[in-house]
C-alpha cells in the first residue's frame, strides 16, 4: 500500500534548518530595518492587533493578478529588427534606446482593445482577489492621468484614457481590490531617475543618454512624489497596495522617509519591502521563486510570470502549464504566502490567449477547492514540501532545497486540508497529527461522503477511492477539533 508519511521529527529538522537557511536572510538588503529613521513607518508604530486588521483582507486573499503594461508592449521585445534578450519591460535599458526615441513610442500607443471590465472579470474568473498594475514602470511612462508629468497615457498618447480609473471603477463594481505598482527609484526618462546597470552602461550612474543625468532628489521631488500623491488621492478607496520596486542606494533613509510620510496619511495601505532607505514594509517579495518554508513571522507574496517576461514580448511562448501554476499557488498557500501572478497585455490592450486560458483553468479548480486556499494558514507539518540536500548547493553555496510534489497542506481553525498531487493507492497516511480528526471527505465530492478513518499507534490512515477527483490536485478535508 503506497502512503505518504510526515513525521514530527522531520518537522523539527525542517524548522531547525530554516533557522540556518532562512530565505529572508538571503534578501537581507531588502529587509534590514534602519533604526535611525526620522519618519517612523506605520509598521513601527501600530499595535499587533492594528496590523492584523490592516492585513486581514490581504491574508484572506492568497491570490492576486500582477499586470505589467506600458509602452514596452509596442516593441514587444524587438528593436530595430533585432530580438532583444531579457524581460520585455526592460527593452529601453537592454537595447540602450535613447530617451527621445523611446518617448516617441507614446504617439503610437492606442490600446483600443483594452477593457477594464474584461480584465477584472478575468481576475475574478481566475479566483484572484486583487490586482496590482504598473502605474509607472522603470521607463518612466505613467499609465494614468498625471498633472505632475506630461509623459503619461492621457496627455501623450492618442488613447487619452486613464486605464487606472477604468480599472478602479470595474474593481469596485466586481468586488476586486486594486493596487498600484510604482517604480519610485528607477526612472529612465526623467532626469535624475536611477538606472540599474545593464550591458555596457558603465558610467557611474549607468545612464546611456546624457538627458537622463540629473539629481535624484529633484527627480523624487518633481516627479515621483507628486505622482504618488496623485495615485493616492485620485482613485477613491484605491489603491489598497503600493508596490515599490528596485530600490538603489540613491534612496537614502531621509528621502525614503519623505515617501513614508505620504504613505502614513493612508493608514489602511499595504506596501512591500522594496521602497529602500532601510524600510522593511509589510511584505516580503520573493520573485520568480517560492521560498523553501516561506517567511515565518512575515507576510509574503511570491510574484511570478507565466512565461519568461513581465511586459509583453511577442515571441515569448514559454508558458508554464496550468498544473505548474496551480501547484505554485497551493505550495505558496501551504507556506502562508500570497501568489501574485502576472499578465502582460499587448499594445492593443489584449491579454494573450495563453494567459487567459491558464487563468480560467486555475479558476475552475478554485471554484471547487477555494476553501482550501482562501483565508487558510500554513501547513502544520512541513516536511512534505521537500528537504535540503546534503550534497547539492544553491547559488549562494547553501544546501539546496529539493521540493517534493506528493502533497501540500493548508489549515483553518477547524480543518486540515491535504492537497494531493499524486494519488496514494488505498489510503493517505500521517504519522502524527497535532489535532484530533473527527471526519474526512474530499472537497470535490459534492455529497461529502465520509471517508473511513483508522487511528493506530502508527498514526492515522484515511481510506481513499481508487481514483483522484482532479488530475492536478484533489483536496482531502480533515475536520478537526
Ligand atoms: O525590474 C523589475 C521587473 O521589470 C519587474 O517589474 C519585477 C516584478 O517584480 N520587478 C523588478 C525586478 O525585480
Amino acid at each position: 500500500m503506497k502512503t505518504y508519511r510526515c513525521t514530527v521529527a522531520a518537522v523539527a529538522l525542517l524548522l531547525a534548518s530554516h533557522a540556518l537557511h532562512s530565505p529572508a536572510q538571503t534578501e537581507g538588503h531588502r529587509i534590514a530595518t534602519n533604526q535611525d529613521h526620522s519618519v517612523a513607518a506605520i509598521q513601527d508604530t501600530e499595535t499587533a492587533a492594528q496590523r492584523d486588521a490592516r492585513m486581514a483582507w490581504w491574508r484572506e486573499a492568497r491570490f492576486g493578478m500582477f499586470i505589467h503594461w506600458g509602452l514596452y508592449s509596442i516593441p514587444a521585445g524587438t528593436w530595430n529588427g533585432k530580438q532583444i534578450p531579457g524581460i520585455g519591460e526592460w527593452i529601453m535599458n537592454s537595447a540602450s534606446i535613447p530617451v527621445a526615441d523611446y518617448k516617441a513610442l507614446a504617439s503610437q500607443f492606442n490600446p483600443t482593445a483594452f477593457s477594464a471590465h474584461d480584465i477584472v472579470a478575468l481576475a475574478k474568473a481566475a479566483g484572484m482577489k486583487y490586482i496590482v498594475i504598473t502605474a509607472k514602470h522603470h521607463d518612466g511612462f505613467a499609465m494614468f492621468d498625471s498633472k505632475a508629468d506630461p509623459f503619461n497615457i492621457v496627455a501623450a498618447t492618442p488613447f487619452h484614457r486613464d486605464p487606472l480609473r477604468e480599472l478602479a471603477e470595474e474593481c469596485r463594481k466586481q468586488g476586486v481590490k486594486l493596487g498600484f505598482y510604482y517604480s519610485q527609484d528607477q526612472d529612465w526618462t526623467a532626469p535624475g531617475g536611477a538606472a540599474y546597470k545593464r550591458g555596457n552602461h558603465d558610467r557611474p550612474n549607468h545612464h546611456w543618454d546624457p538627458s537622463q543625468d540629473g539629481d535624484f532628489a529633484s527627480y523624487l521631488h518633481t516627479k515621483a512624489i507628486p505622482q504618488m500623491k496623485e495615485l493616492l488621492t485620485n482613485y477613491g478607496d484605491f489603491p489598497v497596495v503600493i508596490w515599490f520596486d528596485t530600490p538603489t542606494p540613491d534612496m537614502t533613509p531621509a528621502l525614503a522617509g519623505e515617501i513614508v510620510a505620504l504613505l502614513n496619511q493612508h493608514p489602511n495601505l499595504i506596501w512591500n519591502n522594496r521602497l529602500g532607505g532601510g524600510y522593511k514594509g509589510d511584505t516580503e517579495t520573493p520573485e520568480q521563486f517560492i521560498p523553501a518554508q516561506g517567511y515565518p513571522g512575515r507576510d509574503w507574496e511570491a510574484c511570478m510570470t507565466m512565461n519568461d517576461t513581465w511586459g509583453y514580448k511577442s515571441y515569448d511562448t514559454n508558458f508554464k502549464s496550468t498544473e505548474t501554476l496551480l501547484r505554485n499557488l497551493i505550495d505558496i498557500a501551504s507556506k502562508g504566502g500570497n501568489y501574485l501572478l502576472n499578465i502582460g497585455p499587448d499594445s492593443k490592450g489584449n491579454v494573450p490567449p495563453a494567459e487567459i486560458e491558464r487563468l480560467q483553468q486555475v479558476g475552475k479548480w478554485l471554484a471547487v477547492n477555494g476553501e482550501a486556499i482562501y483565508g487558510t494558514h500554513a501547513t502544520l507539518f512541513g516536511s512534505e514540501a521537500g528537504s535540503f540536500s546534503t550534497a547539492e548547493k544553491d547559488k549562494e553555496g547553501k544546501p539546496k532545497f529539493i521540493p517534493t510534489w506528493n502533497w501540500r497542506s493548508t489549515t483553518t481553525d477547524d480543518a486540515i486540508y491535504i492537497e494531493l498531487f499524486s494519488w496514494p493507492k488505498g489510503s493517505f497516511h500521517l504519522d502524527k497529527l497535532p489535532r484530533t480528526v473527527t471526519s474526512a471527505y474530499l472537497l470535490a465530492d459534492k455529497s461529502k461522503k465520509p471517508l473511513k478513518i483508522t487511528n493506530s499507534a502508527g498514526g492515522i490512515d484515511i481510506a481513499l477511492p481508487v481514483q483522484a477527483l482532479d488530475p492536478i490536485a484533489t483536496v482531502l478535508v480533515l475536520k478537526t477539533k
